[in-house]
């Protein structure tokens, strides 16, 4: 791959701002919002973007109200959390040996030293195993108890409402070791004829610096008004995974890309699973790690060097040069980077994972049963959570490849950075 050009290089009508902004901080910019079924045909009939800050509007209304969201676990708050998972569900098992008391007043302190010991890789990960990610897609099995949900970081985005640091109980389930990939997708389309939304609609979202030159001019209908760098691309979909030419057997172990929350689900059926909670989800990245930034620990990537990759995130600067010093431009074969603990690759970067739930940044402050055991998320919302971050995620940008960093987009979203992993009850 070249590198990343400036959006609007080359056609008149594309977008010009392209450096990224402090604001870019918000869930709205991680992603982009997208468009309904209906604004999405005009948007192509038009030949104009059309995708309505309806949901980006929502997302940052719901964003707003959580300005006051408390990040760190009070004591007061560590304490509710303790007692009323317990309430109503007869013990939190596992939450003794997990000492979630000692680390949350770890946390709460913010003591390096003690912080560290917490980051620390569990004495009994899972023993490495083999599998072919062009193959059936292989479960890990995670087992019942209690993990500490949610982050503390110093530079968390508080308005996703990623903390409190709270115990929750998950009972145990199955979920992928890796994205879903173009090869189990395929299985899928070829067994049930499935045609995905954004075949339907016949457009996409394609990052700016995968559609370049002459393809753009042919291609490029429209892009998004609140980050400049994706563009509503024509005929792209999951089978052109980087844009028109391309083809989903060149990218065959890569994760699929170009699903909607429906396309998602009907390829999670398929394989006998359903999609992942966003506990289940962040219970997998930790990996068994007690309280981390990253699935594999608290060490920022790459700080030994170049070699020291642990994710596919973006190097360089954002949008405009991408170094690759992780090796890929966009997507990376799902099992490219090594596992965490309980064996799940790319937690962090490639492609975020769509979630069962829907998004809001308060629901999880109320401490009750259903917050804290088994937890699905409200009942109604906007936007669907995603997680894990992607290959557009950098430092300076959207740092939400930490592990208990969250986003929403609205369900009938597809872009080229946003897959999925299936998730079974054990
Ligand atoms: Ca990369
Ligand atoms: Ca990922």
């Amino acid at each position: 791959m070249t590198d990343c050009c400036v959006p609007g290089d080359d056609t008149t009508d594309a977008p010009q701002n392209t450096e990224a902004t402090p604001t870019a901080e918000t869930g709205a910019s991680a992603t982009p919002a997208k468009t309904t079924k209906a604004a999405a045909k005009a948007g192509a009939k038009s030949g104009t973007s059309t995708r309505t800050a309806k949901a980006a509007n929502a997302a940052s209304a719901q964003a707003g109200d959580a300005a006051d969201a408390p990040v760190r676990a009070s004591k007061t708050t560590k304490s509710r959390s303790t007692k009323g998972a317990g309430a109503g569900v007869t013990a939190l098992p596992g939450l003794e040996k997990l000492g979630a008391d000692d680390a949350l007043d770890a946390i709460e302190s913010g003591d390096s030293a003690a912080l560290d010991e917490l980051a620390a890789w569990p004495k009994n990960p899972f023993p490495p195993v083999t599998f072919d990610p062009k193959g059936d897609p292989y479960f890990v099995t995670v087992p019942e108890g209690v993990f500490l949900m949610g982050g503390a970081d110093d530079d968390a985005n508080t308005i996703d409402g990623e903390g409190p640091v709270r115990p929750v109980f998950v009972k145990a389930f199955q979920l992928t070791a890796t994205h879903v990939t173009n090869a189990q997708f395929a299985k899928f389309v070829e067994a049930t004829g499935y045609v995905t939304e954004c075949e339907e609609i016949g457009w996409s979202y394609l990052f700016a610096g995968l559609l370049k030159g002459d393809k753009r001019k042919e291609f490029m209908i429209g892009h998004s008004d609140d980050t400049a760098w994706w563009l509503a691309a024509r005929t792209v979909n999951w089978r052109t995974p980087q844009g028109p030419g391309t083809t989903w057997e060149e990218f065959a172990d890569h994760p699929v890309v170009h699903v909607s929350l429906r396309d998602a689900e009907a390829c999670a059926e398929y394989y006998g699973g359903r999609l992942v909670t966003e506990a289940e989800w962040e219970k997998a990245a930790r990996g068994g790690i007690l309280h981390a930034r990253y699935p594999w620990g608290n060490q920022a990537i790459g700080a030994e060097g170049a070699s020291d990759w642990r994710a596919n995130i973006w190097q360089g600067k954002f949008p405009i040069k991408n170094t690759e010093d992780d090796g890929f431009y966009a997507t990376s074969p799902v099992t490219n980077y090594a596992p965490n603990a309980m064996g799940f690759y790319d937690m962090a970067g490639n492609v975020w994972d769509w979630t069962a739930d829907w998004y809001s940044t308060r629901w999880h402050l109320n401490d009750n049963p259903e917050t804290r055991t088994n937890p699905k998320g409200p009942g109604t919302g906007q936007t669907k959570v995603i997680r894990g971050g992607s290959y557009l995620c950098h430092d300076s940008y959207c740092n939400r490849y930490r592990v208990a960093a969250r986003t929403s987009t609205p369900a009938d979203s597809s872009t080229g950075h946003l897959g999925f992993r299936i998730a079974r009850d054990a």
